[in-house]
Parts: structure tokens; C-alpha cells; sequence
């Protein structure tokens, strides 16, 4: 990537984060919504831990696939900030013992250990919830229909056949369900499917969002949504590539786990050349899937570069 695209680009992602930052603080402030009783402090203060820094990567894909049908950002924020919600649950119930059992993330002690394990839990439920309370709300979208499609939206992306899903996949994988606790050998389709699922509906479902919020025609929903299904399989093997080469300290969690459990990714089916290679056809198919939408999606084509480069 060229450095005026990537200065643009971190740019943009730091005006994104400001706003969803500032999004969040307001969702997570100490006054109770109509129809809520109390917001116990100590569950509030964890939700607010949970939710800060990161990327804020989903947000940036909300509201820049919102932008290019014209959608303000004042209008895209709202859903962006459900997403981040979801996100940021994900990641305090997947560093729980019963999951990854990590005790950093985001180069600070994990919610259960700066807190502890059942406020952790709450807290992820509360930010689940959260997602949804806001996606309901009229300020969202004056349109009733299309709160709606993005509570399906993202109840599908996150749930069952998403996410969760996904996760459930994984933990199989790892052979968690079987006496000798032997992972399993995973075929590449599979792994993918894996990812698509626990990694990549949410990063998908961040694309549609936009889509729906901005009306986009049938064929500009799929163009973006091809966009998606690559930008979700690039990001997943950065990330793997993240854990096999980079540095606790530089990423902020510790790396080095899919080695240890003896994870199924493509890094390890593929080799550290081989998954480098497959990410760079990623990234350039998912820049050709934007081809229709000219140079308003300049933005999204620097984040979708941005993976083959980043390093935490
Ligand atoms: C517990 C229901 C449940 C699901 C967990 C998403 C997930 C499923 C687990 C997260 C574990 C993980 C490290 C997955 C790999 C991809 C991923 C989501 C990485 C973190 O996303 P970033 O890089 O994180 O966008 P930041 O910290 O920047 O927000």
C-alpha cells in the first residue's frame, strides 16, 4: 500500500475509533434507560473495560460501506457501535477459562482477571444485549423495517449459525469432546468454513449493515458482500500469521497459542509462505469485488490492504 493511502486510511480508522469511543462512553454512562431499574457500578465499570480500544475494524466497516450510499456518519454510528458491542462480548467470553483462558488482551489483563470470572460473564452478556437494545432504538433509523433487518442481521451473524457457532466449531476442532482431547484434521474447505463463521459473520454482517442502512440495490449488496467474504478470510489469516510471528508484547495477547493446541488454521495447512501468499489473492480479490463502487470505496480497499500489513 502506498504511504499516502495508508496515512489515509489510519487516519480515517483513528476518526472512526474517536466516534465510536465517544458512541460507547455515552451507551455506558451511569443513567438508566427507560425501562431499566439500575446499572450496578461494578458490572458497568467492566462493560466499559471491555469496550475500550481496539481497532474498532467493525465500525470502520459499517460506516464506510454505509458512506458509499451517502449515509452521514452521524446515521451509520449507532449500528457501528452494536457491532463493536458484539465484538467486544465475544472477546470477554472467549478469553473466559472455559474458552481460551487468556489473561491479556489488548496489551491489558483480560476482563475476568481484572475483574473476575462471573462479572466477566455478565458483563458480556450485558454488552450482547446492548447490541440489540440499541439496534431497536429509533434513533438508530426512523424506519421500523429497517431496524428490523439489522436485529435479524445481526442476530444471525452473532448467534447459532454465526459466531457462536463458529466458536463451537473450533472448540470441537480442538478436540475438547473427546477423551484423548486429539485435535481433529481439519481439510482447508473446513477450516475456512470455520473462520467464515466464528470471524467472518460478524465482519460480513458489518459490510450489510451498511448496505442496509444506505438502500443499496441487489447487485452493490452482493458486490459488497463478496468484498466481505474475502476481507473476513484475509483478516483471519493475518491474524494466524499474527499468532505464529508476532511478539506478545507488540500484539497485546499472547501469541504463539495455535502452535500449542495444535489449531487448525492455514497457516498451519498452508505454511507461513503459503498463507501469505493465499492472503494477498484475498486482499486483491477482495479490491476487485469493489470495482463497481469506483473511487468512493478507496477507504475500504486501503482497510482491506491493511491486513497484508499489519502486525497486531
Ligand atoms: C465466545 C461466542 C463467542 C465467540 C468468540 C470472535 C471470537 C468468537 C473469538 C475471538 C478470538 C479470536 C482471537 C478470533 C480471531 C479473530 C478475531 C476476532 C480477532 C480479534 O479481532 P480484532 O483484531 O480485535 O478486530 P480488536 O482488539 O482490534 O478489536
Amino acid at each position: 500500500m502506498s504511504d499516502t493511502h495508508e496515512q489515509d486510511f489510519l487516519r480515517r480508522l483513528d476518526a472512526v475509533s474517536a466516534a465510536t469511543e465517544t458512541a460507547l462512553r455515552s451507551l455506558l454512562s451511569n443513567e438508566t434507560e427507560p425501562g431499566e431499574i439500575l446499572r450496578p457500578a461494578r458490572l458497568l465499570e467492566a462493560m466499559r473495560y471491555a469496550a475500550r480500544g481496539g481497532k474498532r475494524l467493525r465500525p470502520f466497516l459499517v460506516i464506510e460501506s454505509a458512506a458509499l450510499f451517502e449515509v452521514p456518519e452521524k446515521q451509520s454510528l449507532s449500528a457501528a457501535a452494536a457491532l463493536e458491542c458484539i465484538h467486544g462480548y465475544s472477546l470477554v467470553h472467549d478469553d473466559l477459562p472455559a474458552m481460551d483462558d487468556d489473561d491479556l488482551r489488548r496489551g491489558q489483563p483480560t476482563v475476568h482477571r481484572a475483574f473476575d470470572e462471573a462479572t466477566a460473564i455478565l458483563a458480556g452478556d450485558s454488552l450482547l444485549t446492548l447490541a440489540f437494545d440499541i439496534l431497536a432504538r429509533e434513533t438508530t433509523h426512523p424506519d421500523p423495517a429497517i431496524r428490523t433487518a439489522l436485529v435479524l442481521l445481526l442476530a444471525r451473524a452473532s448467534g447459532l449459525g454465526g459466531m457462536a457457532g463458529g466458536q463451537m466449531l473450533d472448540l470441537e476442532a480442538e478436540g475438547r469432546f473427546v477423551p484423548d482431547r486429539r485435535p481433529l484434521a481439519l481439510q482447508a474447505k473446513e477450516i475456512e468454513r470455520l473462520q467464515a463463521m466464528k470471524t467472518g459473520a460478524l465482519l460480513s454482517a458489518a459490510c450489510e449493515a451498511g448496505a442496509i442502512l444506505g438502500g443499496a440495490k441487489e447487485a452493490e449488496r452482493r458486490a459488497l458482500l463478496d468484498y466481505a467474504k474475502n476481507f473476513g478470510l484475509a483478516f483471519q489469516i493475518s491474524d494466524d500469521l499474527i499468532d505464529a510471528e508476532g511478539d506478545t508484547k507488540t500484539v497485546g495477547k499472547r501469541t504463539g497459542k495455535d502452535a500449542e493446541h495444535g489449531k487448525a488454521t492455514l497457516v498451519g495447512e498452508l505454511g507461513i509462505a503459503g498463507a501469505k501468499k493465499r492472503l494477498s489473492d484475498l486482499v486483491a480479490k477482495a479490491e476487485g469485488a469493489l470495482l463497481p463502487f469506483g473511487g468512493k470505496a478507496a477507504m475500504l480497499a486501503s482497510a482491506v490492504r491493511f491486513l497484508a500489513t499489519r502486525d497486531r
